[in-house]
């Protein structure tokens, strides 16, 4: 595939996927969100990859928000379109059958940490700001920030980053548990490739089955999640990856999983 605004390469079933639109701080507009929702439907119906790692061009910004330059164009009557729109392709993140890291480089503001909540997890450089400023444009977060804010670091503290709209450092963010691991800059991509070696030299199917009882039973009681991590369990039990991870272990050899 083809993109102007995203940039893709893989290395051992490891793929980057850069938003690069650097004269702008890589601000989604249109046409990202477009190649995104492109990029992700195809990744979403078949994958050789193991692991992708999302992050943005240049050290200065992961993505500096939507496109605050197209906001004059959305009425009342555009406005639920243009929300459901970037929702359902941060939907399509989320729904990813691989895990997506967000590796935070710089500015990852409004539409652009919404992004990075819908990834696996962030990984931040100590350079990274988030913040969702919203407010100050006299709007509010549209993306999905609303409920995923919430999810990652609880209610009080979702509100009170939302309503002041404040700009907060990597510390803070890995302090309230939205970013799991803060590096200096230089060792950003380093990092993110390390975990997503990790990732990929396990089961791709227990990776998918593991993390689906986690995103999905985040949404449900503890008993209904107890449940649904029973029937995951059990499926894993039906795989031949699951055959080979144990016999390799027997055998004390590295298992060769195909995520069958
Ligand atoms: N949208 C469009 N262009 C942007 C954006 C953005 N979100 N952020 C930066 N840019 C552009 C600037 O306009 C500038 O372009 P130009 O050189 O042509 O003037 C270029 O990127 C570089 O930016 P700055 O010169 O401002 O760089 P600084 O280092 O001085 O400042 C900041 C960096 C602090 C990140 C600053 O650019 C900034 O405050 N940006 C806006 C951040 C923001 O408010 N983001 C949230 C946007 S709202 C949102 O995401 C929710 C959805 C809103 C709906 C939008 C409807 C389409």
């Amino acid at each position: 595939m083809n993109f102007e605004t995203l940039k893709f390469e893989a290395k051992d079933q490891i793929g980057v996927l850069t938003i690069f639109r650097p004269k702008a701080l890589n601000a989604l507009n249109a046409q990202v969100l477009s190649e995104l929702g492109q990029f992700f439907e195809a990744l979403n119906s078949k994958t050789d990859l193991r692991c992708l790692i999302l992050t943005g061009s240049g050290d200065k910004a992961f993505v500096a928000g939507a496109d605050i330059k197209a906001l004059a164009a959305i009425d009342r009557n555009s406005g639920t379109e243009f929300a459901q729109k970037g929702q359902q392709v941060f939907q399509a993140i989320e729904d990813s059958p691989i895990p997506v890291i967000a590796a935070v480089n710089g500015f990852a503001l409004g539409g652009g940490l919404e992004l990075a909540m819908a990834c696996d997890f962030i990984i931040a450089s100590e350079k990274a700001k988030f913040g969702l400023p919203e407010v100050s444009l006299g709007i509010i977060p549209c993306y999905g920030g609303t409920q995923r804010l919430s999810r990652y670091i609880g209610k009080a503290k979702a509100r009170m980053v939302i309503a002041t709209g404040e700009i907060y450092s990597a510390q803070e963010a890995k302090d309230w548990g939205l970013v799991a691991e803060v590096v200096v800059a230089e060792k950003l991509q380093e990092k993110c490739m390390d975990i997503a070696a990790a990732i990929s030299k396990r089961s791709p199917l227990a990776v998918r089955l593991a993390r689906r009882a986690v995103t999905d039973g985040f949404e449900l009681s503890q008993a209904e999640g107890l449940y649904l991590e029973a029937e995951l369990f059990a499926q894993a039990f039906s795989s031949e990856d699951k055959t080979e991870g144990v016999n390799a272990f027997i055998e004390k050899r590295e298992p060769k999983f195909t995520g069958k």
